[in-house]
């Protein structure tokens, strides 16, 4: 059989690599001097640590090899999304009043299927896990509501797995897009997403176990937030009392960011509310 289980690294590093070269077209205007700048910035940090630790030659070879690796196994969207995009998401957003985003991180899909709400996430007739109902509204600084705001929602499965990432899976299992009614309402339904643990057999899992690092992020809820007029919100939400939101290897956790879902009472598992205030353009 083929399920999420036998998802390998390698796999879901060509599925980021391929989705990142499809969707990511980056127009390249960055003048020379600020190539220039940059790039030696970057370099003068390397060769300061090889300075002021006195690096090897073994030691030396064995980043040559690693970086080799990265590439190999379609890790350059992990490894960049896991340890730099934090603060690249800081800078551009740093001038923001509404909601707070964080990172995207590498399994975004655009254009999943749309749904009105309350919309029920497309999932598998026994998705495991707790069913979770996720709630709010979309409104302006000025706590007007955002007719018309699509909420795009996208998780991990109760194993940690991403559809259109890991075998076995229906295409966009888990992935979905919500209207939101007249008054910026909505209500999606899904599945308690699972703590995910970034794949540990390819090039970043050798240097989280060589570092003795882990590999887990909190389990988390992905959206992207838009309506007309309005700057789009990517962002993660994410849930009391995991262990990991204090110790994210993805450092994306905001504590605004934070649910506390209850119990719906009528053994229909949990919902929450969480509104999002969307920055005019
Ligand atoms: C994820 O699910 C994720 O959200 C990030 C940022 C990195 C790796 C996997
Ligand atoms: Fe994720």
């Amino acid at each position: 059989v083929t399920t999420e289980t036998q998802a390998t690294a390698a796999a879901s590093g060509a599925g980021a690599t391929a989705r990142f070269r499809e969707d990511k077209h980056v127009a390249v205007t960055t003048s020379q001097e600020r190539v220039s700048a940059l790039a030696g910035r970057i370099i003068k940090a390397i060769n300061d640590t090889v300075i002021d630790e006195k690096v090897t030659y073994d030691e030396y070879n064995a980043l040559k090899a690693w970086l080799i690796r990265v590439g190999e196994d379609g890790e350059w969207p992990l490894f960049l999304d896991v340890w730099v995009e934090h603060s690249v998401e800081e800078v551009a957003n740093v001038n923001r009043h509404g909601s707070k985003g964080t990172i995207e991180g590498p399994y975004y899909i655009p254009n999943a299927p749309v749904q009105n709400t309350p919309a029920s996430l497309p999932m598998r007739d026994d998705e495991p896990g707790t069913p979770l109902l996720f709630q709010g509204q979309v409104k302006n600084v000025a706590g007007q509501p955002l007719p018309g705001a699509l909420i795009e929602l996208w998780h991990a499965d109760d194993l940690g797995f991403y559809s259109q990432f890991a075998p076995g899976l229906p295409e966009w299992n888990l992935r979905g897009s919500v209207i939101a009614d007249a008054e910026g309402k909505f209500q999606a339904n899904t599945i308690q997403p699972a703590p995910y643990q970034i794949p540990t057999d390819g090039a970043c899992g050798a240097l989280i176990a060589a570092a003795g690092w882990h590999a887990w992020r909190p389990a988390h809820l992905h959206l992207k937030v838009s309506a007309p007029g309005h700057q789009l919100i990517t962002t993660q939400l994410y849930f009391q009392g995991d262990e990991h939101v204090a110790d994210d290897i993805a450092s994306a956790v905001k504590p605004e960011l934070i649910l506390a879902p209850t119990d719906r009472g009528d053994g229909n598992g949990r919902e929450v509310t969480y509104d999002f205030i969307l920055d005019p353009e």
